[in-house]
């Protein structure tokens, strides 16, 4: 059968060159060796039956037990739509018609405000600690691309999604782009791109960002969102280059801090339209405004946005926000009336607080404006259906977030983070030191000198708070104690300089008295770092683990540890990207029958039988599944 769809696969029968077919089309060589699959994947849903799932940051089972229903979308007279094929036309189509130059020119000349929709990545990154799986995305991608098709873009990839993937979902990040891809061959698609730092945490040599950039346009990213987390026009110069050497829609971006509104503010709108003339002559596509706290309020939206289009008529303007405040869909409505080409929303059971704002509730306030973005609202509702099936199956990822933070003015914690806090601090029963936390990170971001703060610098800000809380130290404190003090590592690279330069410079003297003898850098991290020599790392990874693929390589460079444990955890349990979510997370109920489809046509129908004794020689447990009407065993160490 390997044989069979090897020599019938459209690749090959193209005739295209024999190396270059096994990097693009691992699917097909990950079938060698399938024979042991299901028993793989027998070892992995016998030791979630004993153990439970092991699957970090998870608390409890899903609340969603039953199977997921499907929405159907209906035409204008109550038809259902076929959807067994994607949809085949929308902006993706100009863009591979006419290149980023001419996309752009359409975007500006079209006459709404178009949706980005972020439910593939920000969403589930901001609401779910970003562990929607690839089968959960791809089971609505074709209705999606139906629903949606003109969306300016989905942004599906990039920000945590790349390790998130690998560290906690055991996926490759890349089968997930080129899947989705497929399915959805009409809508742009758009990726999270930290600047210098491509999807990491700290600065990687430039070739290493070219490299990866390459990869990404090749296996189905359009657009790039670049931004750079100090804003520092050096570091975001080189994710530009990149994504404008592999052909890339380039979104240069801002990242919007603090309340420009305010008199005698650090970042106010002479400094955000001088940061503009800086990215727009580095040579952008699309402007990116990226208000990562959800800080950008209705009124300043409008002064900033107005002040942009009028300086930069030509120029398309794509907006971000959070809704953590409340204010996201206000403010969107007057980023819209202001001149933005497109705005940020998320299908409505996977938004608001720190979520993008109602995809439902921007069209609802735009519908019959010149901003109406056009999409057909019946079906966008449609879709939705199946996202509030969606957030119960993953509700053991909850953080428990209850209503809006207004408070968020003050501390201005991105997001996604402001979840991870809540989550960790209730975690470790901290619920009474969530206040504290808040403003121990209003001090910290102080002490650094009032920051711009996304990832990675808001990680170094939220580090330093926690540090604060747990060693009960007060802002004085740190100052006077600097030069003894132990700080957390990401506190360090940050002062040395690994993340680029702030606006206004480094705190003095808490710089130098935190970093004693490291060294201080005084440009762009990039420029010391010895270029990745990627042959090698190919063929390193094909002597430890047998295969190795271009995209492989750019996943090694961005995480060689986390990328190795997933290859190691793969060789041991599998590819488990293929088994339904509830039965990755929890184990079903004995006699419940369930199926798992290996490959196209290899369906695996499994049931549940017994869960043995423990033996108390071994510590070990016997698990029975029936598996295609075949009784199965597996032995699994009992960790309780
Ligand atoms: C990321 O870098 O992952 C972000 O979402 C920043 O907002
Ligand atoms: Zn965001």
């Amino acid at each position: 059968p390997f044989l069979g769809s090897l020599l019938s696969h459209p690749t090959f029968i193209d005739g295209n060159c024999w190396t270059t077919f096994i990097d693009d089309t691992p699917e097909l060589f990950a079938l060698i060796g399938g024979q042991n699959r299901a028993q793989k994947l027998l070892a992995y849903l016998g030791d979630v039956a004993v153990n439970g799932s092991s699957i970090k940051g998870q608390i409890g089972e899903p609340k969603l037990k039953g199977d997921i229903i499907k929405p159907v979308l209906v035409d204008d007279v109550g038809k259902p739509l076929d959807v067994s094929k994607p949809a085949s036309h929308g902006w993706k189509q100009i863009l591979d018609q006419q290149g980023p130059e001419a996309f752009a020119k359409a975007i500006r000349a079209n006459k709404g405000c178009l949706i980005m929709d972020t439910t593939w990545r920000d969403a589930h990154q901001s609401l779910l600690a970003t562990r929607v799986r690839t089968a959960d995305l791809l089971n609505i991608a074709r209705e999606t691309s139906h629903a949606y098709s003109n969306a300016y873009s989905l942004e599906c990839w990039g920000g945590a999604t790349f390790d998130v993937a690998m560290r906690f979902l055991y996926e490759d990040p890349w089968d997930r782009l080129r899947k989705l891809r497929k399915a959805v061959p009409n809508i742009p698609f758009q990726m999270l791109l930290r600047g210098a730092n491509g999807v990491a945490y700290s600065s990687l040599p430039d070739n290493a960002i070219y490299h990866f950039c390459k990869q990404a346009k090749k296996n189905g990213v359009d657009i790039f969102r670049i931004f750079d987390a100090l804003n520092d026009v050096d570091q975001l110069e080189v994710g530009i280059k990149a994504v404008q050497a592999a052909g890339g829609v380039v979104e240069g971006t801002v990242c919007y801090s603090g309340d420009m509104l305010t008199p005698n503010k650090k970042y106010n709108l002479e400094y955000y339209l001088s940061l503009v003339d800086k990215i727009v002559a580095l040579g952008i596509h699309v402007l990116g405004i990226k208000d990562m706290a959800g800080v950008l309020k209705p009124q300043a939206a409008t002064l900033l946005i107005g002040s942009i289009r009028k300086k930069y008529p030509d120029l398309p303007i794509h907006v971000h926000t959070h809704d953590s405040a409340g204010t996201g869909v206000a403010s969107m409505v007057a980023c819209a009336q202001a001149g933005a080409d497109a705005v940020d929303a998320a299908t409505d059971s996977m938004s608001g607080m720190t979520s993008q704002p109602s995809v439902g509730a921007i069209l609802a306030s735009l519908e019959g404006t010149e901003f109406d973005p056009k999409l057909n609202i019946r079906h966008v509702r449609a879709i939705d259906g199946y996202w509030q099936q969606l957030r119960l199956l993953y509700s053991p990822f909850e953080a428990g977030l209850t209503g809006p933070d207004p408070e968020v003015y003050e501390h201005e914690i991105p997001g996604g983070q402001l979840t991870n806090l809540l989550f960790q601090a209730s975690q470790l029963g901290l619920g009474t030191q969530w206040a504290e936390t808040k403003k121990a990170y209003e001090s910290a971001n102080d002490l650094l000198g009032d920051i711009v703060k996304v990832t990675p610098t808001s990680k170094v800000v939220g580090d330093l708070a926690q540090f604060m809380v747990s060693n009960k130290l007060s802002a004085q404190d740190v100052v006077d104690r600097a030069d003894q003090l132990d700080f957390p590592g990401s506190v360090l690279e940050f002062l040395e300089g690994l993340m680029g330069q702030p606006y206004g410079g480094f705190p003095e003297p808490l710089r130098s008295k935190a970093l004693r003898n490291r060294r201080k850098l005084d440009k762009r991290p990039g420029l010391y770092l010895e270029p990745l020599d990627l042959v090698k790392i190919k063929n390193d990874i094909k002597e430890k683990f047998g295969t190795a693929t271009e995209t492989d390589v750019a996943s090694y460079a961005m995480y060689p540890k986390v990328f190795e444990d997933y290859r190691k955890f793969v060789q041991k349990y599998g590819d488990l990207s293929v088994l339904p979510t509830r039965y990755f997370l929890a184990k079903p109920e004995i006699g419940e029958e369930f199926h798992v489809e290996l490959e196209q046509g290899k369906v695996l129908i499994l049931k549940l039988l017994a869960i043995g004794p423990l033996s108390e020689q071994t510590g070990q447990r016997e698990v029975f599944y029936e598996m295609n009407g075949e009784v199965r065993q597996v032995t699994v160490d009992d960790n309780k």
